[in-house]
């Protein structure tokens, strides 16, 4: 029986328009991507610029690594971290990354954080001593003092672990043997960010200038966690005059001829550094000073202020560098790059964030200074060093 016209019509108005939407989805998926193409430009000059790839486990020119001190309990953050360095930089250089911890790793812990990497991966436990009272601390007068910090409200005051963790990362983290093969780290911690893509090799940069320290932000210290280190500080510059070279950058952390410590430190919580700087004899004799006047438990020292206090003195302010360029963010302060790599389209974050930005705050103008300050004038340097 044939069909009514009128549902014939119909149905071929149906296979048609089927038909013609087939089609023109299409030509708009065609359309689309012509579009997408479109908007592709030839890169901005600062992306253009990219270094050499290396494999994983491949021998590199610098022998680099990156240095991770983690609890079991901050693999999480830490995927986090390494998603974003390994995006930003890591992937295309695969260097090593080292997993340091007082306790030993759990396997959860060691899966999540391998599986975050083509790069080799070392977990290493940091051995009891580095990790305790040295035997000329009083105990219970280093308990009395967190008690007390913690009434007077310092941050962190009233921990034990952080006083541990701030003495093995001032003075002891880069004598553990898992470190021992490699000339240059870069510090990395669970929950920072990487804000811009990192397209050239800042261990190679480092090497190139003999660039012994980089950081990214400065800022000032919390004094009240630090009331007598520049006495002690003072005190190893009196005995041993010969480890402040002229041209360092003393003036940067004291205005007054070394009277007083105005607090400017760089954030460890991200560095990079030449390790021979903290191998060689002069960083070592100061940490073995400090460690004796007892500051890391009877107050509450950081490894900020004392890698910090360290770069400023014993090294010439041009073997100090700050990475202007790598997008940084701690949570509490980031730095967003100005300028070039901001315009190359290289970062996500806002320069003009003030409420973040630690170069827009009071808090940053350690930072400011930096790039402001030439190196120590001879007579502030004379009239701390005698
Ligand atoms: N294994 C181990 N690592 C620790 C311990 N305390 C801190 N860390 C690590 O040491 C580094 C610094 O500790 P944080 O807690 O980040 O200290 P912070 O950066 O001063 O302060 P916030 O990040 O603001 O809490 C991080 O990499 C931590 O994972 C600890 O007791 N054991
Ligand atoms: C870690 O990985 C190993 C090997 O793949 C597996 O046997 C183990 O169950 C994993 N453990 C955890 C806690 O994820
Ligand atoms: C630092 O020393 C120089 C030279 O002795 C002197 O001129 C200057 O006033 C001193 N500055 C301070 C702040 O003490
Ligand atoms: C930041 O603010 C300045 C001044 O208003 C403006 O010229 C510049 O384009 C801004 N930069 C960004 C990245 O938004
Ligand atoms: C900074 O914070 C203040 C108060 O929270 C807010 O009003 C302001 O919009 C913020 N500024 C930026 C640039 O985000
Ligand atoms: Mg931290």
């Amino acid at each position: 029986m044939p069909l009514p016209r009128s549902l014939l019509v119909r149905y071929l108005l149906l296979v048609t328009g089927i038909l013609a939407l087939f089609v023109l989805m299409h030509a708009n998926y065609d359309e689309a991507a012509r579009l997408l193409t479109s908007v592709r430009r030839p890169a901005p000059p600062g992306q253009q610029h990219q270094a050499p790839s290396y494999r994983p486990g491949e021998p590199k020119p610098v022998s680099a690594c990156f240095a991770v001190l983690a609890r079991n309990g901050d693999w999480r953050a830490l995927r986090e971290s390494m998603r974003q360095l390994e995006d930003r930089f890591n992937r295309r250089f695969n260097y090593p990354y080292v997993f340091l911890n007082d306790e030993p790793f759990t396997d959860e812990f060691i899966n999540m954080t391998r599986s975050m990497t083509q790069a080799d991966v070392h977990y290493g436990q940091i051995p009891a001593k580095h990790w305790s009272y040295p035997p000329w601390i009083d105990r219970d007068r280093a308990a009395a003092r967190r008690a007390q910090m913690h009434e007077q409200g310092v941050m962190y005051g009233g921990s034990e672990s952080y006083r541990h963790m701030c003495r093995f990362e001032s003075g002891l983290f880069f004598r553990h043997p898992l470190l021992q093969q490699f000339d240059y780290y870069w510090r990395l911690e669970p929950g920072v960010e990487y804000l811009c893509d990192i397209n050239y090799d800042p261990f190679q940069y480092m090497k190139d200038r003999r660039i012994k320290y980089g950081w990214t932000i400065a800022i000032y210290e919390l004094m009240d966690t630090i009331p007598t280190l520049w006495d002690s500080v003072r005190r190893f510059i009196a005995a041993h005059p010969e480890s402040v070279p002229e041209h360092n950058a003393l003036w940067w952390v004291s205005r007054d001829n070394g009277t007083t410590y105005n607090g400017c430190h760089f954030w460890s919580n991200f560095e990079i550094a030449d390790l021979s700087f903290y191998r060689g004899p002069e960083y070592t004799k100061f940490f073995d000073f400090l460690d004796r006047e007892g500051g890391f438990f009877y107050e509450r020292w950081g490894d900020a202020p004392v890698h910090s206090i360290a770069a400023a003195l014993f090294l010439q302010k041009e073997e100090v560098h700050w990475f202007r360029d790598i997008g940084y963010l701690h949570p509490g302060w980031q730095h967003c790059p100005e300028g070039d790599a901001w315009l190359a389209g290289r970062c996500t974050c806002d320069p003009n964030d003030s409420n973040k930005s630690i170069t827009r705050q009071p808090w940053g103008k350690c930072s400011r200074e930096w790039a402001l300050l030439p190196d120590t004038p001879p007579e502030h340097r004379r009239a701390l060093v005698g």
